[in-house]
């Protein structure tokens, strides 16, 4: 890729797609229609993008081209420039948005070509950690109390101190009571995983660890940020029936059983923008009034490590909000 354009202003340019994917799902807030919230999303999302002077792809998207007609894996976005890799997820947490509640994202991330795990859309365990603990081994094979009680050998750390977030599925009653019988405490969420991963590495976020499975393109999206951030996300597919192992064949996938690290959910050049759409521990939602409306924004590089957090005010007469 040519460094120099991606420097110039990608990450800046990136931002204003996730603004206005963030602009457009907020008018469905609270609606009941996740559906909705999510179109107006990828809608927005996706007339920002060709208008990116880039040569994209999308690697991580809305799925696979026969049930998604726009910001499809493999879909080609941008007006020309610099050869990028997109992952992308334009309203991360559309049960949230249709229902009020907190944390529901738009994400871009961008790698150089091949940057990203090409994961098809099957669920991934997931532990990850925040900077402080960086250095921290995970062996995701161990089990969860293992896992916390090697952590706070390590650090030394009572588990007590310890928050562990844990999307609240059924599927977690196991996870859930063997992190309880450590001892640490932990935040329970209704979806969100990526708002959850990136909190680990927030200061005063008020979460540590996050555990349990989820969507492995998340994964990705999640991998991505951290590379910026720092901290460190391990993760595992779990591929069981047939059309699963299928689904993971057709990306590329044929080892079932791999790990993989933050480095191998997203290598080499990494760029991540998240506006919030609804309000959440790292970002404020949008906020519209009259002919105004705010966004809140982080846009990060991996090289720079700069982060920085965008709050825009956008006039909607002059540039109404694409649904
Ligand atoms: C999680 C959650 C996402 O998918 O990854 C979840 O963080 C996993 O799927 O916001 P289940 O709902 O089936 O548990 C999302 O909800 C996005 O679809």
């Amino acid at each position: 890729m040519n460094n120099n354009l991606l420097d110039r202003n990608l990450a800046l340019e990136a931002v204003r797609v996730t603004e206005a994917a963030a602009l457009s799902s907020s008018l469905m807030m609270g609606k009941g229609n996740e559906k909705s919230a999510d179109q107006n999303a990828v809608n927005s999302m996706r007339y920002y993008l060709n208008n990116l002077e880039i040569d994209g792809t999308v690697v991580i998207g809305e799925g696979e081209r026969d049930n998604a007609p726009m910001l499809y894996i493999g879909e080609k976005v941008g007006a020309g420039g610099p050869k990028v890799d997109l992952a992308l997820d334009p309203l991360e947490g559309t049960t949230i948005t249709a229902k009020g509640g907190e944390n529901a994202l738009s994400v871009l991330a961008m790698a150089e070509n091949n940057g990203f795990l090409h994961s098809p859309d099957v669920y991934m365990y997931k532990v990850a950690v925040g900077k402080k603990f960086q250095d921290f081994d995970i062996d995701i094979e161990s089990s969860p109390d293992k896992i916390i009680k090697d952590l706070t050998a390590q650090y030394k750390i009572k588990s007590e101190n310890l928050v562990v977030c844990i999307l609240e599925r059924e599927r977690h009653n196991e996870l859930i009571n063997k992190v309880r019988n450590t001892g640490a405490r932990i935040k329970l969420i209704s979806d969100g995983d990526v708002s959850a991963v990136i909190a680990t590495t927030m200061e005063n976020s008020g979460v540590d660890i996050y555990m349990g499975s989820g969507g492995a393109p998340e994964g990705v999206l999640a991998a991505a940020a951290l590379r910026c951030l720092g901290g460190s996300i391990v993760g595992k597919l779990l591929i069981n029936t047939e059309d699963e192992k299928n689904r993971a064949k057709k990306s590329g996938i044929t080892d079932f059983n791999k790990i993989y690290k933050t480095n191998d959910l997203a290598s080499g050049e990494v760029m991540f923008a998240a506006s919030g759409v609804t309000d959440g521990a790292l970002l404020k939602g949008v906020r519209i009034y009259g002919n105004k409306a705010t966004t809140h924004s982080i846009v990060m590089r991996s090289k720079t490590k700069t982060i920085r957090i965008i709050e825009a005010e956008h006039n909607l007469i002059e540039k109404p909000i694409i649904e």
